[in-house]
């Protein structure tokens, strides 16, 4: 089969500070929402921002606290990343090593520097980055102190923290994305924005208050990204993938497309630059009222952004049925009933390749903007064999049904612009905080107690992944 791939394709790999860097209070940073969760049973309930009074417990164990240490090894990792050819690094900064409150007036230049020297890092091998602004971590003083994104002054400090770094790395960085997985916010409101919901709050109200704050703050940022960068290109992102209905009831059709347009609102937002008439009548019924200021939606409709991302795992099924709706597969926090047609991953997570270039082209369909590839991958437990190589053929089977169906997408006629598949290095996992969730090319010693050398190793994965970047995708 042809080569499909455009010339410039950027292969790579994602990565998020809080799950990477560790050193959580080092060079001046400050406490992140992140770096309160725990593992267990108490991490649900807090990223659903339904502990109330939430407050870590004296010797409580974090596994983002030192994550993987990236902050002192990222050279070698850089290293690791570059012998694989990435093209591109999607990574994040974290806002509270750039404004350890949120609030400062000045910003913490050892956090500034540490950014700097992973960039320059990253360009003596020519990988460009594609930075994210907020990777799911607010800086817990703007919790405490404004209740974070429930608050419309969190706009203005994002700005400022927005175009302090743009400022800074403006010869650095060209590819921006604002808020990771933005429509999360309705799933995992404390993740997503830092909510925590008090006792007889309407839930809905908040969260697309907040919403609307992220709108207008991303907006912003779009604004100062292009007066600052001229060629910078900024992104939007999404938690992708399409929701099938069950059966061909028109209820259960109907369903699915409201389930989806849950998430589209976003994007709806950010691409088309204005709210939907869906989303209107959604807050009409609900007894919604989002309070704007004079000038959002003149804002909104004027800064859109320049390409689509978003992350793939896994598609979702729905259905009205209660009799149907018992099937429940669990684990993905979107919630699917179970697709007979399909196998999972050990954390339920279905595995549907065409389902990819299904979602692939619905966005497209949708918004006629470049998409990027920012996350996809398979979370597994791996274990090392006695020579102590993990040999994840099943994480390689999984990727490589992706590869091909992106291939496919393009052919359908989608304009892809890269692919940076999630946690190349084994990360902490967003939703466990788990270290034995992995999804890396390369291995990381370390288990979820946070033992281990951390020392890293290879992979059967790595040298799959090498061949694919080298041959721009036909070798897969
Ligand atoms: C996305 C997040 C990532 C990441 C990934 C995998 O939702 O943007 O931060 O971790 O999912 O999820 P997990 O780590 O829970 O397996």
């Amino acid at each position: 089969m042809a080569n499909q791939f455009p010339e410039g394709f950027l292969w790579g790999g994602a990565i998020a500070a809080n799950q990477t860097e560790g050193a959580y209070l080092e060079g001046g940073k400050g406490l992140t929402t992140v770096d309160l969760l725990p593992t267990g049973e108490k991490r649900y309930p807090i990223m659903t921002g339904n502990l109330e009074t939430y407050e870590p417990l004296e010797g409580e164990f974090h596994p983002s606290h030192r994550a993987i240490d990236f902050y002192h090894r990222y050279k070698e990792d850089i290293a690791l990343f570059a012998e694989m050819g990435f093209k591109a690094l999607r990574l994040s900064i974290s806002w509270a090593r750039i404004f350890p409150n949120g609030d400062d007036s000045e910003p913490n230049e050892a956090g500034l520097q540490f950014y700097d020297d992973v960039f320059d890092e990253l360009k003596k091998y020519d990988i460009k980055p594609v930075v994210t602004l907020a990777h799911f971590d607010v800086p817990v003083h703007l919790v405490k102190e404004y209740g974070s994104w429930k608050n419309r002054q969190l706009v203005d400090f994002f700005e400022k923290y927005a175009t302090t770094v743009f400022t800074r790395y403006k010869d650095k960085v060209k590819y921006w994305l604002t808020f990771n997985e933005i429509n999360m916010l309705l799933h995992l409101p404390f993740v997503g924005a830092g909510l925590i919901f008090k006792d007889g709050e309407d839930k809905k109200q908040v969260m697309y208050q907040a919403a609307h704050h992220q709108l207008v703050a991303s907006a912003k940022a779009v604004k100062a990204g292009h007066e600052i960068i001229p060629d910078a290109q900024i992104g939007c992102m999404l938690a992708a993938g399409m929701t099938y209905s069950y059966s061909s009831n028109p209820e259960d059709v109907f369903d699915a497309m409201e389930k989806d347009r849950e998430s589209f609102f976003f994007i709806d937002v950010q691409a088309r630059g204005e709210y939907p008439g869906y989303a209107k009548r959604f807050f009409e019924e609900n007894d919604l009222t989002i309070q704007m200021e004079p000038g959002d939606e003149a804002l909104l409709k004027a800064h859109t952004v320049d390409y689509i991302g978003f992350s793939y795992y896994s598609s979702r099924v729905t259905s009205t049925d209660p009799k149907v709706q018992e099937n429940k597969t669990g684990g993905n926090v979107f919630g699917s009933i179970t697709n007979p047609y399909l196998k999972a991953s050990e954390w339920g997570w279905t595995i549907d390749p065409k389902g990819f270039r299904i979602t692939a082209n619905q966005l497209y369909d949708r918004y006629q903007k470049p998409l990027f590839v920012v996350e996809n991958g398979l979370g597994a437990i791996d274990e090392p064999n006695e020579n102590g190589l993990v040999e994840d053929d099943y994480r390689i089977d999984y990727l490589r049904e992706h590869v091909k169906e992106m291939r496919e997408a393009i052919k359908d006629g989608v304009e892809l612009i890269g692919y940076t598949s999630w946690g190349p290095i084994d990360i902490v996992s967003a939703s466990t905080g788990e270290m034995k969730k992995r999804y890396g090319y390369i291995y990381v010693d370390r288990d979820n107690q946070g033992k281990g050398t951390l020392q890293r190793g290879k992979k059967k994965s790595f040298d799959w992944y090498k061949k694919v970047i080298e041959s721009n995708g036909h070798n897969i």
